[in-house]
């Protein structure tokens, strides 16, 4: 086992991970920036490297500055939690090349999954359903067009390089489609140095379901059911409940054979998410993998009692899974609490927090690193705390999550709560009825 864990990270997610390290004994090593020299997980690890200023260019994504902190506090593991270095093909094989053990996916694994058109081949290949469309990357502007002849419109254009919806078009007819081609191409390349394209049939109004698998040093993997991400802003997720209110047993079997497959067939090592986009009658098709541990996985660890974490560390120390699946027992939900202002198009809000009560009580988790007097800077993601409640049925649980809610008080700037708030008494989210397309409609009343 690993004796020392530097944790490449900040926020929340670095506290969530020291945490874990400290109840399986082993040593910590924080990094921070400038601006995070205050900041709980600085304080909560036993030791503690700045890396460089406030930007993150600078700091938590600067990989040699990274690598010295490893390497004059010995550590034998990086944890990289998400976002940041998380999905670095680079920073995974320096890690390698240095000897030290990053908890996470394999440089190739990274580089496979992270070129979306590779990663549909490959996915189609191990007999993962896949949306129709073009066999990988288009290679001009004629193929296109006779791509979306036979792939029959609504189609949708994506760029290979994509994610988060960037340099992808929806393409409603043959009047559409020379634009969009161009104008997809152009946002790919400004954005990711790549203007690869390759196109799908649209799927109208899917529910974003993903599955939780995890793949040991052998091979096997096993999957951890589903969550469901449908509420979204601008592909930023608001909320994610498990289970799926749109879930079956049935469909949780084939998703979760599907998503099993797919990590199998790719010999995936580590914590992973399958991103599933499922139309109205329940077919379902790949989207994109995740090789990372996710900002919803509490969720997965209430429903099923378990600590993905400390998962995650033990096969990457080399201990093989069961193989077992895991389902559901339990109801849990998550908000993400933004410093953003809901009633002014979520714009940031960051500063300092003048006076805070944080709830609690019976089936309520708080993962969050802020305290009363802390600021939040401007540099990094907006996301200050993660609220989940857990019950025995999905009624409950928001009734705890609006009980909870009412309780947390946050001062000094503004926050996402009262968008939750009207979340939590919307219709449509009560009986469950969402799909993507559900925050398009959503019309936040002042307060
Ligand atoms: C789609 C789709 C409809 N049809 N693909 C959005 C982000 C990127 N990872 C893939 N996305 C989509 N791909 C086909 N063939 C609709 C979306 C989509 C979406 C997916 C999940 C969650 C929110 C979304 C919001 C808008 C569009």
């Amino acid at each position: 086992m690993f004796k020392k864990i530097l944790i490449a990270n900040r926020g929340e997610i670095a506290l969530r991970i020291i945490r874990t390290c400290k109840e399986m004994g082993i040593k910590t090593v924080a990094v921070y920036s400038v601006t995070d020299a205050e900041s709980i997980h600085v304080k909560f690890a036993d030791e503690a490297v700045c890396i460089g200023p406030a930007p993150s260019s600078e700091s938590y994504l600067k990989i040699s500055n990274i690598i010295a902190a490893a390497e004059i506090t010995n550590a034998d593991a990086i944890h990289p939690g998400y976002g940041f270095l998380s999905e670095n093909a680079k920073f995974s094989k320096i890690c390698e090349e240095h000897d030290i053990k990053f908890i996470g996916a394999s440089s190739d694994m990274i580089s496979k999954m992270g070129d979306k058109a590779t990663a549909k081949l490959t996915m189609k290949a191990a007999g993962v359903p896949c949306v129709p469309g073009s066999d990988g990357i288009i290679k001009d502007f004629a193929e296109c067009e006779k791509t979306a002849k036979t792939t029959g419109y609504p189609v949708m254009l994506k760029a290979t390089a994509g994610g988060g919806g960037k340099g992808m078009r929806a393409v409603m007819d043959e009047s559409e489609l020379k634009d969009a081609w161009d104008s997809a191409r152009q946002e790919s390349k400004a954005a990711f140095g790549n203007d690869d394209m390759y196109m799908e049939k649209l799927i109208q109004e899917p529910r974003h379901i993903e599955i939780q698998i995890i793949g040991d040093s052998k091979g096997k993997a096993c999957h951890l059911s589903e969550r469901d991400c449908s509420i979204q802003r601008r592909h930023q997720k608001l909320t994610e409940e498990v289970p799926s209110p749109f879930m079956t047993d049935e469909l949780r079997e084939k998703m979760g054979k599907a998503a099993v497959k797919a990590s199998e067939f790719i010999k995936y090592e580590g914590a992973g998410t399958v991103e599933f986009l499922v139309d109205k009658n329940r077919n379902f098709y790949f989207m994109e993998m995740n090789t990372r541990i996710q900002v919803e996985h509490p969720i997965t660890e209430q429903v099923i009692n378990f600590d993905l974490i400390r998962e995650q560390i033990l096969v990457a120390a080399g201990v093989e899974i069961s193989g077992k699946n895991y389902y559901p027992q339990l109801h849990s939900i998550e908000c993400r609490i933004n410093a953003e202002d809901p009633f002014n198009n979520f714009r940031p809000s960051p500063g300092k927090i003048t006076n805070l009560h944080l709830p609690g009580g019976h089936g309520v988790r708080l993962d969050t690193h802020v305290y009363a007097g802390y600021t939040i800077p401007s540099n990094y993601d907006s996301m200050i705390a993660k609220l989940i409640t857990t019950a025995q049925t999905r009624e409950e649980a928001i009734s705890k999550m609006k009980r909870a809610l009412n309780e947390f008080i946050i001062e000094g700037v503004k926050t996402t709560i009262p968008f939750h708030r009207q979340l939590m008494n919307n219709p449509k989210y009560i009986e469950g009825n969402y799909t993507t397309k559900f925050m398009e409609d959503f019309e936040i009343e002042s307060n």
